[in-house]
């Protein structure tokens, strides 16, 4: 368990009130909790009177476009931005807020740090961070609530999506009792549980599904049928029409299959450098991911982690696997 002592949420809500311009983002390339936690906090500032600068490095993908809210998030230009109070949701590291938003902010005076990471950092001036959240948006419900915030319809919906997201529609494991009744407490306050999962899981483009189809065909089972990969590679990205945005959760494909314990997606990034992006899916709390990301220099959770390795992917493929045969002896 983490010694990490965080800053009280009172103290957090005292600091909240005394700023009066405000910017939230969170991670790039951000998921349902990053942008649906910045998006509530953003909108609980707002209606406390608070000037409220919604950011983040990268656009908002089409699939989480129906998000109360989404069209504010917009993404830092060259200038800076000049705000009393930055608040950063659901990112474990200031690096991965991106080098535009960090520099666009750089000037600013104060900085929140509100995560369930275990990896996360502490960075900011103050932090709160709870490892045993499955999801940002759960702290953020629970701030907000405990704290005389508002949490208006709007908000309720963007927490929804948050939690729902990172629980794999509130099934993983780290899906609690608390968990449940924060749900229930978000649908009393007018969330539309059909219509929002609706928007959120069967609403894929048809590139997500084409994407699909060339990722199955690349597909791995190895370590004695523990392991299931595959790889998104430029070929696959091209022939699909998909973009980046759309492999989101596709992962839980290889990890509900019978016998694997850890699924692992490797995706060959586009610049110069020929990075490969590793995300690595646990079945298993004997088999923490986390710490094998965190070889490669990533992070993340016990179940869920990820981590940028150094290409050509043939290379990390072997290296990852060579990981997992000891983590797996291991566990
Ligand atoms: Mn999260």
């Amino acid at each position: 368990m983490s010694l990490r002592t965080n800053t009280s949420l009172d103290a957090i809500t005292a600091a909240c009130h005394a700023a009066s311009s405000c910017a939230v983002l969170s991670h790039f390339r951000p998921d349902g909790d990053a942008l649906g936690s910045t998006l509530a906090v953003g909108m609980a500032l707002e209606a406390l009177g608070k000037q409220v600068i919604f950011l983040n490095e990268d656009p908002v993908p089409s699939t989480l476009a129906f998000l109360p809210g989404a069209d504010r998030i917009r993404q830092p230009g060259t200038d800076p931005i000049d705000v009393d109070l930055v608040i950063a949701l659901d990112c474990a590291t200031s690096e991965r807020l991106g080098a535009n938003c960090r520099a666009a902010l750089a000037s600013a005076p104060q900085w929140i740090n509100i995560d369930h990471h275990r990896s996360n950092e502490d960075y900011g001036n103050w932090h709160y961070i709870d490892s045993s959240s499955p999801a940002t948006g759960e702290i953020v419900y629970l701030w907000l609530s405990s704290c005389g915030l508002p949490i208006t319809k709007a908000i309720a919906e963007n927490l929804y999506v948050a939690i729902s997201t990172d629980t794999g529609s509130f099934q993983y494991q780290g899906t609690t009792a608390r968990t449940y009744e924060i749900a229930a407490a978000l649908v009393r306050l007018g969330v539309d549980v059909a219509a929002l999962n609706r928007a959120t899981y069967e609403n894929f483009p048809r590139r997500r599904v084409e994407l699909l189809r060339g990722l199955f065909q690349s597909m791995e089972i190895t370590h004695d049928g523990r392991v299931a990969s595959w790889a998104m590679t430029r070929d696959i990205m091209a022939a699909s029409g998909a973009l980046p945005e759309d492999s989101e959760g596709l992962i839980d494909h290889l990890r509900a299959i019978e016998g694997v314990i850890v699924a692992a997606a490797f995706e060959e990034l586009p610049g110069p450098e020929g990075k490969i992006r590793l995300s690595l899916r646990s079945k298993s709390p004997q088999l923490d991911v986390g710490r094998v990301c965190a070889h490669f220099g990533g992070g993340g959770h016990m179940l869920a982690a990820g981590a940028r390795l150094t290409g050509p992917l043939s290379n990390a493929r072997q290296r990852v696997f060579e990981a997992l045969d000891e983590a797996l002896a291991a566990s």
